[in-house]
């Protein structure tokens, strides 16, 4: 398979009216995948290995994907890196709990997906979540790496969204701001388990609806079929510009603490689950 030798992205705009986006993302992605992408070997994917934070360089593509729990995070950076998915993740009440981060090369440009605890978790609360995703934005970026995309996951399958998951997605648009949202993806998994077209094209209707303020700043929406081709036209679509988030800068140059931040203000601690994590420690159990 031929490398184009240096990396350029696949076209596409990063602004669309709304009248264009519903029908601008809409497939062929479930099919094959464009001239471009197969010059690039989309084909096959190289197999990723994990890192530690401090291994990521300013030249490396990174990306970080977050989304509500089981919406298809660690599935999405599977189908991406080649690394067989955590047997546990089908057991829904265990989940991915710290930041993770996975390399892998393509196209002799290396990529760093950053795998996060969903949102809207069971056994942490939202500013729990958001405190692990937060750490590690701040370090990076205080060890000057900028992220190239940042990917919001978001079952289709679901009939409707629930308070707790509109408020992920406000907590994830307060982490991202709008200066940053030229770069974000709104992601909608489970495509390749839809079986009636018509309801799963009204649940992304209602989703962009949900979704307008990030959207409305440039922010896009894909579909992912739940192949490798899938998830890297995804990221190869998002191209190489790199943006800090409101977060970071709230972070990093306004030396604010978490829940003085636009995300922290609106993720909640749980306070039972406080307390029972209290009584868990105090008894070692
Ligand atoms: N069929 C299908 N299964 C998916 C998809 N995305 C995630 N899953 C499955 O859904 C479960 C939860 O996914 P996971 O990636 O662990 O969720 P996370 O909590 O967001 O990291 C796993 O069993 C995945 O294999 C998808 O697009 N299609
Ligand atoms: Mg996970």
């Amino acid at each position: 398979m031929a490398s184009s030798g240096s990396w350029v992205p696949v076209g596409e705009t990063t602004r669309v009216s709304n009248a264009t986006r519903s029908s601008h993302s809409r497939p062929p992605m479930r099919s094959t995948s464009s001239p471009l992408l197969r010059d690039r070997g989309v084909a096959s994917t190289p197999l990723g290995v994990p890192i530690s934070s401090s291994e990521i360089e300013p030249s490396d593509v990174v990306i970080l994907v977050s989304g509500t729990t089981g919406s298809g995070i660690s599935n999405f950076i599977s189908k991406l890196t080649g690394i067989a998915e955590d047997p546990r993740t089908h057991d829904l009440t265990s989940y991915t709990t710290d930041v993770r981060v996975y390399a892998c090369v393509r196209d002799r440009q290396r990529f760093v997906f950053v795998d996060t605890p969903g949102f809207n978790a069971t056994k942490l609360s939202q500013r729990a979540v958001l405190r692990k995703a937060a750490k590690w934005l701040k370090s990076t970026y205080q060890n000057a790496i900028k992220l190239t995309g940042v990917i919001y996951m978001c079952r289709i399958t679901d009939t409707y969204s629930s308070r707790a998951e509109q408020q992920s997605f406000r907590i994830f648009y307060g982490m991202c701001g709008r200066k940053a949202a030229g770069q974000v993806r709104l992601v909608t998994t489970m495509w390749d388990q839809v079986d009636d077209d018509t309801s799963a094209w009204q649940r992304q209707n209602r989703l962009e609806i949900e979704w307008e303020s990030l959207l409305s700043a440039g922010a896009l929406c894909r579909q992912f079929y739940n192949t490798s081709e899938s998830a890297w036209e995804i990221v190869y679509g998002l191209g190489y510009q790199r943006k800090v988030l409101l977060l970071q800068r709230e972070l990093v140059d306004e030396r604010r603490k978490l829940k003085k931040t636009t995300a922290g203000m609106r993720a909640p601690e749980n306070e039972v689950l406080n307390f029972f994590s209290g009584i868990r420690k105090l008894f070692k159990f």
